[in-house]
């Protein structure tokens, strides 16, 4: 087998290609994230890997070991769907090093003594039923499986609708504390969000922390009407509210030490330009360390909506969507990792993770590996290939510290 992360990540390059925005669109159980999943499920049967889809739609493809019961299993992998007009690496990478790493271990003759097996985790990036990492939230009993059912897409159909339409039982998915309990360990690869290996030189960094981040869904009500026909006195305009809303995030993020927020999803109805809007749906994506500077900046942002709101008429619903705390990975993990990789340096992240949510219920670590551009969730989002094989070495030398004591 070839243990060339590089050349699997060119076997799906032409999957999901988002002519109109650039970059990838592949929406959990959407086509293209269909056709990945099953690029995946013929990668891993060709090396012999046992395949299983499990009850909450998680793909995991198995190394068992003779004799050897499963638990206490090493688990590796990362998500296959997308933002809309993502790169290439933000997740794939994390799949296809994993699948390398089983060839080079297998090439150097490797004789686990537990089971290794490389997992894809679905709606990783939350892009099509709101919720981020929402595979790993209901594997760990995150998240309620009733109000998961509901979600809704763009399109209004729901999760149990979809996930049905792909094979699996809405009335399956939820907790599995069994499984969990039998994982000794879960290290995640990832193309790096951001500019840290640049800076430092190095193809390869071991995860530290990642910061807290949550999603609140706004919805501001207003009253349709005629552009021309309607005097500026006489208006409920809910996009104004929302600029109200898009201006203090900026300005209570700015203020802010290291703080992140983001509207990066605004939905004006029914979004005529002689059109004056009946309602707009908003989504804030805000991140800090601290995940009470968090709420703090979210509080004032919903004040400032509802002052505007009043002024103008409107109303405004808030919902918070998900929410993960910091999290710090396992630090006998992350040490057992540095050893195995002394060169590579500890960087945290502003990006959101399965391994960040799995990280309350097993220990679970993550390797990075150099984005020249730093750019991410757009089609700027790029590893070389140097650092792609660097960083499927680092993997399965981290493995194969994990599955042969
Ligand atoms: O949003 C994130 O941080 C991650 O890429 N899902
Ligand atoms: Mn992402
Ligand atoms: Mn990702």
């Amino acid at each position: 087998m070839s243990g060339d992360a590089n050349a699997l990540l060119d076997e799906i390059a032409h999957i999901g290609v988002d002519r109109q925005r650039g970059g990838y669109t592949r929406l959990v159980f959407s086509p293209p994230e269909l056709e990945l999943r099953e690029w995946f499920a013929r990668r891993a049967g060709e090396r012999g890997l046992r395949a299983e889809t499990d009850g909450n739609g998680i793909l995991w493809a198995w190394w068992d070991i003779v004799g050897a019961e499963r638990r206490d299993v090493v688990v590796t992998g990362s998500h296959l769907d997308s933002v809309p007009g993502g790169g290439n690496f933000d997740g794939p990478l994390g799949v296809a090093s994993a699948l390398a790493a089983v060839d080079l271990l297998r090439d150097r003759g490797v004789r686990p003594v537990r089971p290794l097996a490389v997992a894809v985790f679905p709606e990783e990036e939350g892009s099509r039923f709101g919720v981020a990492c929402l595979g790993t939230r209901l594997l760990a009993g995150l998240v309620d499986p009733e109000r998961v059912r509901e979600l809704r897409d763009e399109s209004g159909r729901s999760f149990a609708e979809v996930a049905t339409d792909a094979g699996i039982d809405p009335a399956l998915i939820g907790p599995d504390p069994a499984r969990l309990q039998s994982i000794a360990a879960f290290v995640e690869l990832h193309v790096e969000q951001g500019r840290g290996l640049i800076d430092l030189g190095q193809p390869v960094a071991v995860a530290g922390a990642i910061i807290a981040h949550g999603r609140w869904h706004v919805r501001i009500d207003g009253r349709g009407d005629h552009a021309g026909a309607t005097r500026m006195v006489d208006r409920q305009d809910p996009v104004v509210v929302a600029a109200e809303t898009i201006r203090a995030l900026r300005a209570h993020a700015l203020v802010v030490d290291e703080a992140r927020g983001t509207v990066g999803r605004i939905k004006v109805t029914p979004g005529g330009t002689n059109v004056i809007a009946a309602s707009v749906d908003l989504w804030l994506d805000v991140r800090h360390r601290d995940e009470t500077a968090v709420r703090r900046i979210v509080s004032e942002v919903v004040a400032a909506t509802e002052r505007s709101a009043d002024a103008e008429g409107c109303t405004v619903a808030v919902t918070e969507q998900s929410f993960s705390p910091t999290v710090a990975f396992d630090a006998a993990l992350r040490e057992r990792m540095r050893e195995v990789l002394p060169a590579a340096p500890v960087l945290d992240t502003g990006a959101g993770h399965d391994a960040g949510v799995l990280a309350a219920a097993i220990p679970t670590g993550m390797l990075f590996v150099r984005n020249p551009t730093g750019a991410s969730h757009t089609p700027a989002e790029v590893a070389a290939p140097e650092d792609v094989a660097a960083g499927a070495i680092a993997l399965a030398d981290v493995l194969e510290s994990l599955i042969t004591r």
